[in-house]
């Protein structure tokens, strides 16, 4: 029996009444037994109407001929897509027959906090055997959402699926077919074993690491120097299709995963980023796609021939496949493997899969140095020095090796750090952070020029010679309501220790939810500035509302989104109106590091003159 003191919670008849335990008329499958033959099965069903039941169960994975263990909701790998519509209310039974604790968040969905799904934070989990009601109040909202398990590293096991929320009106966007193209990774690793790797050595999953130095345009020079600051220039993500192979719909690259088409019909793809650890960059050669919602948010039509997703957004994209078969292509960033579908005119037709690009390297400004980006200009960049340059040490730059001899083809593009002796550079320097960044051993870089990257296409993505979506492209579709200047400015530091495997906000792992939590008045306007101090790309995730990017659109036209990319040694901005009351949860969507610690409580006040909101573990 789950004891929940929330007032207005029990009062409601929901929690207790959800509590049930598990019959013998519970199928198979759902208990952890075979399904299929033993296996879990690939792809996923749909669910909907006024009462959804899910079941949480595992047993064996089979992807492209490699085993593994799964989580499974409903016996599938995604689980079910759960369709509801907007205005309605919707209770789902969620069965925990795991024998460890589990549980459902809603990714992007507006939820009385104490259904939003994360254990110790707005409730206390699904216990073994035990079935959890999740009472949603009429749904505010429609489009593409996502829903995840929030208990230890179960999502990278399979516990997944998509959200489609059909709106009460008239959808602006009109197509003849509708598909949900969910993105995640299958291992036949353990995700424990997984995080006990990423920290006995960042870098085991970087197989590129092992012929980067004779592939790769660097001189001695260079590797001296990314030795030295003992980082890797091809550290783009931390896990990688070393171990992973990337999933389209739970279907392996080789599985045949297609959706059909007749020749002149308009197809909208709802593309979710679920996997633990991986961007994607999503094309489709030959194609046009029209980006036309964000985050589940509609945003005016935006042409792009490719775009990156980071991990936990969404995009929904319109195209006009035209031929026999198209391919959409789905590589992760670090081009170490990709997802692959097939937009087919009939089953069965196939068009060319393309090769992997040639994995990306850092650049200047991922190392938070974007004054000193002479890419595109040569070495326009290093002329005026200004605030950028202060504080570094030209003389021991090496200016003469500088301007990439060792690669003219990247002229057109962002330096890699070639030919850049850094002996001079401080890349550590926390007299540039405010003072309540805790410095330790849990940080060990501050970005030295963290400038807005809101009109970076993302790693690798510079300099191509097609449409890259970026963020400063997307404009909401339909006015924001709450058009106030923010009152104030908050400034929360990414941070981290790479070969540690430590990540935190503002230098502070996250341990316990007593720790002091990000507190914000009712309906208050706050301006929240993300500094990225590190040279991964971070996906921030707040549950339970929509902040609006602040990318350059008209402020009524803000993008509402619910996970935002800030990049490496950059920085990105959001407005927020903290109108939801109770305990969210703030963090990073890549999987292992909010398990590392880069998580936190965001408390937003109860409305005036509501009573005081109870917290998990607080009595009445
Ligand atoms: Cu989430």
């Amino acid at each position: 029996m789950q004891t929940i003191n929330r007032r207005g919670f029990l009062g409601a008849g929901a929690g207790a009444a959800s509590v049930i335990g598990l019959t013998a008329l519970t199928p198979a499958w759902a208990r952890g037994a075979d399904l299929n033959g033993g296996l879990i099965r690939q792809g996923f069903d749909e669910v909907s109407g006024a009462s959804i039941d899910l079941t949480i169960g595992e047993g064996p994975r089979l992807v492209q001929g490699r085993r593994g263990h799964g989580i499974a909701v409903n016996g599938s790998v995604p689980g079910p897509l759960v369709r509801l519509r907007e205005g309605e209310p919707v209770r789902i039974n969620v069965t925990n027959t795991l024998d460890a604790d589990s549980s459902i968040h809603w990714h992007g969905l507006l939820v009385p906090f104490q259904f939003d799904g994360v254990p110790g934070v707005s409730f206390p989990g699904i216990k073994p055997g035990q079935t959890f009601t999740y009472d949603l109040p009429a749904i505010r909202q429609s489009g593409t959402y996502w829903w995840h398990s929030h208990s230890d590293l179960q999502e990278q096991a399979g516990h997944y699926g998509p959200i489609v929320i059909d709106p009460a009106g008239t959808d602006p966007v009109q197509a003849d077919r509708d598909y949900v193209l969910l993105l995640s990774e299958f291992t036949s690793m353990m995700p424990h074993a997984i995080m006990d790797k990423l920290k006995k050595g960042e870098g085991y999953f970087n197989y590129q690491k092992t012929t980067w130095t004779d592939d790769y345009p660097l001189s001695g020079a260079d590797r001296r120097m990314w030795a030295k600051m003992r980082m890797m220039p091809t550290d783009i993500l931390d896990v990688t299709g070393s171990t992973y192979t990337y999933l389209a719909n739970g279907h392996g690259p080789k599985e045949g995963m297609e959706f059909l088409f007749n020749p002149g019909e308009r197809v909208r793809i709802r593309v979710i980023n679920g996997s633990a650890m991986s961007f994607f960059n999503v094309r489709i050669p030959g194609a046009r796609m029209h980006i036309v919602a964000a985050d589940g948010q509609n945003v005016r039509p935006v042409p792009v021939e490719e775009f990156q997703i980071g991990t936990a957004e969404t995009y929904d994209f319109v195209v006009e496949p035209t031929g026999e078969a198209m391919t959409i292509v789905a590589e992760s960033m670090d081009r170490s493997g990709m997802a692959v579908a097939t937009l087919a005119s009939r089953p069965g037709a196939r068009a060319a899969v393309p090769a992997l690009r040639d994995p990306p390297l850092l650049t200047m400004a991922d190392m938070g140095m974007s004054g000193m980006d002479h890419g595109a200009g040569g070495m326009a960049g290093m002329a005026g020095s200004g605030g950028a340059m202060e504080g570094m040490d030209h003389s021991a730059m090496g200016h003469g090796t500088m301007g990439g001899g060792a690669n003219p083809a990247m002229t057109t593009a962002p330096e890699p750090m070639g030919g850049m002796d850094m002996g001079g550079m401080n890349m550590r320097d926390t007299s540039k952070l405010p003072p309540d960044v805790k410095v330790g051993p849990g940080l060990d870089m501050v970005a030295m020029n963290p400038v807005d990257r809101m009109g970076d296409p993302g790693i690798g993505l510079d300099g191509l010679r097609h449409k890259v979506l970026t963020y400063k492209d997307l404009v909401a579709l339909a006015p924001n309501d709450d058009l106030r200047t923010p009152s104030r400015q908050m400034e929360i530091h990414l941070t981290g220790n790479m070969e540690r495997f430590m990540w935190s906000f503002d230098g502070k792992k996250f341990s316990s939810v007593s720790e002091e939590p990000i507190r914000f008045a009712y309906n208050e306007r706050v301006r929240v500035k993300l500094v990225n101090n590190s040279m991964m790309a971070h996906p921030i995730h707040l549950h339970g509302h929509f902040f609006e990017l602040v990318n350059g659109a008209p402020p009524d036209r803000q993008p509402q989104k619910h996970t935002v990319i800030v990049q490496p040694g950059g920085s990105a901005m959001f407005d927020l109106t903290p109108d939801e009351p109770g305990d969210w949860a703030f963090h990073c969507h890549l999987l292992y590091h909010m398990h590392a610690g880069m998580f936190q409580i965001v408390t937003v006040a109860a409305r005036d003159g509501a009573p005081d909101l109870k917290r998990v573990g607080e009595s009445e």
